[in-house]
């Protein structure tokens, strides 16, 4: 990627307006630039966009004019909208999102591994750019976070940055359980959600280890994974292994996955992966200056917006429990039709969540009403669908749009197209 023109701008400029995207990858992008633009001297300002539509554009227009500034960097969004950006203004483009197809305006340099068929989040392009401006090694820890939020570590430029955190010792990763939580949960809580085998809640979890002569208290407090010896860690793996064997569960070895430790960063942000849902459960509940203040070492953020989400998120699952029989189904479908009872921005935790638990549909569908429509979220574990392609197609017939993976989509829909949405996409799934 070429960032000669970027960094060209980004000298030429004294007063900076950063713009980014809500999510972990958006929020680690947002950092990434602050942080380095800071060192050169830069004035900046951050706002922080859920997308970009011709309202936020007139915001950001204004904001632009009143505070004098002489730039806009769009990190983790942009792209899909060359032709709704200003035509008169500075603007720098640090996506990774597909781009619109027109001609890039004049008054834009855009910056995006589309471009060259390649994948880097966001974060991880900032990283290259700040890594080009100035000495900023210590910024990688979020574009390793973005990646994760985005799910891609492991995917095409987003391995050589977290290959590069590792040898530059910002990074350790470590074989251990697919857990959630390594280093901040306490362990029977992580057992206990993880469901390897079945066990009745919290007590038999404890009972379990401590038949495993596994030490469960230090310093007044239950242990994690993370705190566990490395003989404790061999020994739970292969009792859980055998517990699995014993319950008939297919692929019992199946339990583990890469842990990612970030090696400098305090007890709350080590575990790469609990770090992405932090910056998840800020954006989703538009703590945007709050994110950064807890970055610059307010924890107590931290703890107020945890309990806070806890709370919302719970409620919404009460909800999505109680009214269950109510949704609509289908053989392979469970549409959460949720109205003004979920908040938009969590309504793809609640289809994640649902997918995983206990319900015996395939596809889980999650509708709530946006502010300028309906947003979908859609989760699949059905094989050989493509959520993605389909979600984007029907959206778009029905005056909005979308897209995302194969196993993960969202989109939105005009208000009052919601039955419409149901039977399409149920056609679609059950064929
Ligand atoms: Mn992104």
């Amino acid at each position: 990627m070429d960032f000669s023109g970027a960094l060209l701008k980004v000298k030429n400029a004294n007063k900076i307006l950063l713009v980014s995207h809500y999510d972990c990858d958006g929020l680690c992008s947002a950092k990434i630039l602050s942080d380095a633009l800071k060192k050169e001297n830069k004035e900046i300002k951050i706002k922080i966009a859920k997308e970009i539509s011709s309202e936020i554009i007139e915001e950001v227009e204004k904001e632009f004019e009143e505070g004098n500034f002489e730039l806009i960097i769009f990190s983790d969004l942009g792209s899909g909208y060359l032709s709704l950006l200003p035509k008169d203004k500075e603007i720098v483009i640090l996506d990774h999102h597909v781009p619109e197809k027109v001609e890039v305006p004049k008054n834009i340099i855009q910056v995006n591994p589309c471009l060259e068929d390649k994948e880097l989040c966001g974060a991880g392009v900032c990283y290259l750019f700040v890594s080009e401006l100035g000495k900023n090694e210590e910024l990688i820890d979020y574009a390793v976070v973005g990646s994760i939020g985005d799910h891609q570590i492991d995917i095409c430029e987003n391995k050589k940055v977290k290959e590069l955190a590792e040898k530059i010792g910002r990074l350790k990763t470590e074989p251990g359980l697919n857990i959630f939580g390594h280093v901040n949960r306490p362990i029977h809580e992580t057992l206990s959600r993880a469901n390897f085998f079945p066990l009745n809640g919290h007590s038999e979890v404890v009972q379990f280890l401590s038949e495993l002569d596994i030490e469960l208290h230090h310093n007044g407090k239950i242990k994690s994974y993370y705190d566990l010896s490395e003989d404790e860690k061999k020994k739970l793996s292969l009792e859980i292994i055998k517990e699995r064997i014993s319950n008939n569960i297919e692929e019992p070895a199946n339990i583990f996955s890469s842990i990612y430790i970030l090696t400098n960063q305090p007890r709350e942000f080590m575990d790469a992966l609990e770090f992405s849902t932090i910056f998840n459960s800020f954006g989703r509940l538009e703590k945007y200056e709050e994110v950064f203040e807890m970055l610059d070492g307010n924890m107590d953020i931290l703890t107020e917006v945890r309990r806070e989400y806890g709370r919302k998120l719970s409620g919404y699952l009460a909800w999505a429990e109680r009214n269950m029989k109510k949704f609509p189904q289908t053989e392979n479908i469970l549409f959460i039709h949720a109205k003004d009872k979920v908040d938009e921005n969590m309504i793809g935790t609640i289809a994640s969540i649902l997918i995983n638990g206990t319900i015996d549909k395939k596809v889980v569908v999650g509708l709530a009403h946006a502010e300028d429509g309906v947003k979908l979220s859609t989760r699949s574990k059905m094989p050989g669908i493509d959520l993605d392609e389909i979600v984007s197609r029907i959206c778009g017939k029905l005056g909005g749009g979308g897209g995302g993976h194969k196993e993960a989509a969202g989109g939105k829909i005009e208000k009052g197209k919601e039955e419409e949405f149901i039977e399409l996409f149920g056609k679609e799934i059950d064929g």
